[in-house]
């Protein structure tokens, strides 16, 4: 693997990246996740359509996923095209060790969250920097405009800090795909991740929040490790 011109951290990425292709077969319906790791899996997808005539479809999870497939030529359907979706790949913020995760530094969750619940399989592509003994946050959460006062609010309540996510400009909050807010929330603790998730996401306003508690069962995780990608459950 061409590693020049690339960080350490690049490389872990790629390496992540690049084996989560190995478990993508003719045929399949891939869901695309968002962020730099995934992005190493797409460029290696595209190889594998060009050295083996690899045929698969994918779906996208936010608009950079979808301008990123179109630059490879990766064939793309909707969501409501698909049959099922036999694989998502897609990055994380962090991971515990119960394979728990932070996701939405993308501002991509809420899709990402969508697109991981109706597929069969989840493998989550990581450099070494974002496995952790238990998650802290901040949890990224995406609201309706209309909600903003009250879920901050609530949130307070809850005890902890909550940021809005501000646009690159500094000129107002980032917007996201689905055109909501994303706010960040530092808790105290996170105790139970499961139960958090649950609790922010019944908020009302709260389109999702970027714990994903709920998909071990069917989630590989692959760390871009020094030593070659570690392959986790
Ligand atoms: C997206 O990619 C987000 O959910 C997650 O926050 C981010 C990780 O990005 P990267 O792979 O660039 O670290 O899936």
């Amino acid at each position: 693997m061409n590693t020049s011109g690339l960080s350490p951290q690049e490389q872990a990425k790629k390496r992540a990246g690049y084996k989560a292709a190995d478990y993508i077969t003719n045929g399949m319906t891939v869901g695309l996740g968002t962020g730099s790791t995934v992005a190493f899996t797409m460029a290696r997808l595209k190889e594998r359509m060009t050295e083996e005539g690899l045929l698969i479809v994918g779906i996208p999870t936010s608009i950079q996923t979808t301008m990123r497939a179109g630059a490879l030529g990766i064939p793309l359907i909707g969501l409501e095209q698909a049959e099922k979706i036999d694989i998502t790949v897609d990055g994380a913020d962090q991971i515990d060790p119960e394979m728990r995760l932070i996701k939405g530094r993308g501002a991509a969750h809420v899709r990402e969250r969508i697109v991981a619940d109706a597929s069969t399989r989840l493998i989550i592509v990581a450099d070494p920097s974002k496995i952790c003994s238990h998650l802290t946050g901040p949890i990224p959460i995406e609201i309706i405009p209309f909600s903003f006062s009250h879920v901050i609010r609530r949130l307070n309540e809850m005890g902890g800090m909550v940021t809005v996510r501000e646009g690159v400009k500094k000129d107002g909050p980032v917007i996201s795909d689905n055109g909501n807010i994303i706010l960040d929330y530092t808790p105290v603790s996170i105790p139970d991740p499961s139960a958090l998730e649950t609790a922010i996401n019944m908020i009302p306003g709260v389109v999702s929040c970027g714990i994903f508690a709920e998909f071990t069962s069917k989630t590989t995780v692959i760390i871009g490790e020094e030593s070659g990608p570690r392959i986790i459950g």
